[in-house]
């Protein structure tokens, strides 16, 4: 099925996201029914850039992209070059006027808890995709097969019913569904993209392309900055506790403590300055960083 024919007909585009480890590159490989997408044996991260696999879909043979992204969380990369890699494969196949026909978001259902990272990956796929064309957006839960079937139930209910997680997305349109691994569960998932033969802009297009906004202002990149710029402002808080703390401070074990604290301090500060400057590649985007960094003494 999986096709590298060099036909004139642009393929319509289902962009798979979701964090590292999830089966992302394994849903595509089922799909598709080849093996040509590496898939994660060990705990690091595995898919490093986006790759694309194309196909022929139903009887009508639709030809199909089905884009495979790196993970959120990665272990290698950070969550701003991801976003950064996803957010340039979608400016230039909406330039180029290739259709977009659907999203995945997967999630992982063994997962006992939603913690932070995974809640704010999923706000910003949130904000990536925006509140329209919701119909077109499929979030998948995966990794059925490791936990027990009434607690996964039971998760996959609360993932629906929260306000914080998939009960937003739901209501304004998009759809939940289950995959095991196998070939019909992951083909429901593609009929269902399909069937309305959909195109559709995401909001990270439309603010990049159309509003001309540098992504660390687009509502995703948002996101990242919101987390960044908190790290920023509680070490350069901290960094005035101790410095003051230190002038206090009489006991020499007391001061060499706060020393130490200060020069952690002094490299963490150095660590998000270089995120940074990975979140904003260019000096539009790394002006409003700064802007806001700097009114804030960092
Ligand atoms: N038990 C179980 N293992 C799964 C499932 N889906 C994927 N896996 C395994 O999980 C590992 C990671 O799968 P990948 O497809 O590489 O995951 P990914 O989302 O592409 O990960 P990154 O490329 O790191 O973002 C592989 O060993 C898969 O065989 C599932 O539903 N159940
Ligand atoms: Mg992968």
């Amino acid at each position: 099925m999986p096709s590298h024919s060099g036909s004139d007909i642009k393929p319509t585009i289902i962009a798979v996201m979701g964090a590292t480890g999830v089966g992302k590159s394994s849903f595509i490989n089922t799909v598709s029914k080849c093996d040509r997408l590496p898939v994660g044996q060990t705990l690091d991260s595995c898919t490093k850039d986006i790759d694309e696999v194309c196909l022929e879909w139903g009887e009508t043979r639709t030809p199909v992209m089905l884009v495979d992204t790196p993970g959120f969380g990665d272990s290698s990369m950070s969550d701003s070059e991801v976003l950064r890699l996803i957010a340039k494969y979608l400016v230039t196949s909406h330039r180029t006027g290739t259709k977009l026909s659907g999203v995945v978001y997967m999630h992982r259902i063994s997962d006992s808890k939603v913690e932070g990272g995974t809640r704010r990956n999923f706000r910003m796929f949130q904000n990536l995709c925006g509140s329209k064309n919701l119909r077109q957006v499929v979030i998948v839960t995966t990794w059925w097969d490791k936990v027990e079937e009434t607690l996964a139930l039971q998760r996959e209910h609360q993932l629906k019913e929260s306000g914080t997680l998939f009960r937003p997305m739901l209501k304004d349109g998009a759809t939940l569904m289950r995959h095991n691994q196998g070939y019909s569960s992951a083909k429901a998932v593609l009929d269902h993209l399909l069937s309305e033969r959909a195109s559709i802009s995401l909001k990270l297009q439309t603010q990049l392309v159309e509003e001309k906004r540098a992504l660390p202002v687009t509502d995703a990149g948002e996101i990242l900055n919101h987390d960044l710029i908190q790290n920023a402002r509680r070490c350069m808080d901290r960094l005035a506790e101790v410095q003051e703390e230190w002038k206090q401070a009489k006991n020499p074990a007391i001061r060499k403590l706060l020393e130490e604290e200060r020069q952690d301090l002094q490299e963490e500060r150095k660590i998000i300055r270089k995120q940074i400057r990975t979140l904003s590649k260019n000096l539009n985007e790394r002006f409003v960083l700064w802007r806001i960094l700097s009114a804030m003494g960092f």
